[in-house]
């Protein structure tokens, strides 16, 4: 193939991928200019062998620093990862190789996760060989203390909290769970891979209500992705625990790398989505985070008085910039599907069964008035 037919068969199937404008289904957006432009700049560096890229090491070392700072440690340690998958994993493993050194083995451990968990703690139960018991819910969808404190039991290793979860954006009592482990001296996991860059940016009476990180003494380590709020390039995760000795719980010997040790699950790995990471933060600081959360919650406002407007209730109001909505007696799948005929791409919760709008930073005002029409036209017709 010469490089014209290449370059047009790439634009054949940049064709058929779905652009994010009309995308409210996804907790990924346009990465931030300034993210694109890093990215490109280090798109070689591997952080896998960091000693050749030395340049990268130092800006995911202040990248994680800044993220620490922004989650009330700046000495938190730890490493820009995939996302939160890779960071959710990496949590657990540390916890679990800890206790294994004091004696447990894996099939008698158990971590205690919300129902609302996202799925990767399916994929942790598989790879580490843990029981991962799912704690119930209250009414507005938190974990239920109770239910919690029922599923401990002397085998448990760590408890988990979610802060921003993935179907409704709400935020667990991570506070009362930091004192229920702080009290039995149990490793407590905040999975804020979404709510970790919105949060810290909510009006000052919301963030005390919803505190969540390490300001807490009893939370141990934080999940949060800069390729969700965070507007850096995919794959980029971070992981932070409080402690350093978690950390090194991780540490495997790379003899004939440039480094002595490693403590990422993957080798070879992005140092271009760490450039782009650390671009950001340096570029928007604290200040452009916050109009971004600002706007992005003014627009989740948005919509659900125009849903109420039109006799849709939201299933909880919104903490984080989520928004499900209670189609009462319309088929829900239906609605996504009339939806998406209509060019939205829209998506599902599972219990309660609601539609689901994320409203990430290529969501405009003018695009959520055309969406309040075709949903009002829709739930007419349905
Ligand atoms: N923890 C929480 C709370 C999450 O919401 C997610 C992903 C993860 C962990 C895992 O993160 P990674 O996917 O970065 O490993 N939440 C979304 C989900 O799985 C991710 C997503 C993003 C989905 C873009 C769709 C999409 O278009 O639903």
């Amino acid at each position: 193939m010469n490089r014209e037919e290449l370059e047009s068969l790439l634009a054949e199937k940049k064709r058929k991928d779905r652009p994010y404008t009309h995308v409210l289904s996804s907790m990924c957006t346009y990465p931030h200019e300034v993210a694109v432009y890093a990215h490109r700049m280090f798109i070689e560096s591997n952080l896998g062998d960091s000693g050749l890229f030395p340049g990268t090491k130092e800006m995911e070392d202040e990248a994680v620093r800044m993220i620490g700072a922004l989650l009330g440690n700046e000495n938190a340690c730890g490493y820009i990862t995939t996302g939160g998958t890779e960071s959710n994993i990496q949590a657990i493993r540390a916890i679990r190789n800890r206790k294994r050194k004091e004696g447990l083995r894996n099939n008698d451990m158990n971590i205690i996760v919300p129902e609302t968990a996202h799925f990767s703690f399916d994929k942790i139960a598989d790879i580490l060989s843990i029981e991962v018991r799912k704690a119930g819910l209250d009414h507005q969808l938190r974990v239920d203390l109770r239910s919690v404190e029922e599923l401990m039991d002397e085998h448990t290793i760590s408890l988990v909290g979610i802060a921003g979860s993935t179907e409704f954006g709400q935020v667990d009592p991570i506070k009362e769970l930091a004192e229920i482990a702080e009290d039995r001296g149990i490793f407590l996991h905040v999975d804020a891979a979404f709510g970790g860059f919105v949060i810290p940016f909510l009006p000052e009476r919301e963030r005390s209500k919803y505190r969540f990180d390490f300001s807490l003494d009893g939370v141990s380590s934080i999940s949060i992705d800069p390729h969700k709020m965070g507007m850096s390039t995919i794959p980029a995760g971070c992981l932070l625990f409080r402690d350093e000795s978690y950390l090194k719980e991780l540490a495997v010997p790379t003899p004939y790398l440039t480094t002595r040790e490693q403590y990422s699950l993957i080798g070879t790995r992005s140092g271009a989505s760490a450039a782009a990471t650390f671009a950001v933060l340096k570029y928007l600081g604290i200040e452009g985070l916050h109009a971004v959360v600002e706007e992005c919650m003014r627009l989740t406002r948005f919509l659900v008085d125009g849903a109420r407007r039109l006799g849709i209730q939201p299933v909880i109001e919104p903490v984080t910039n989520v928004v499900t909505l209670q189609l009462a007696d319309r088929d829900v799948d239906r609605t996504v599907h009339a939806l998406r005929e209509r060019g939205w791409e829209v998506s599902t919760t599972r219990s309660p069964k609601a539609l689901r709008m994320v409203i990430m930073p290529h969501v405009t005002e003018e695009l959520l008035k055309q969406f309040l029409e075709d949903l009002s036209d829709v739930y007419a017709s349905n």
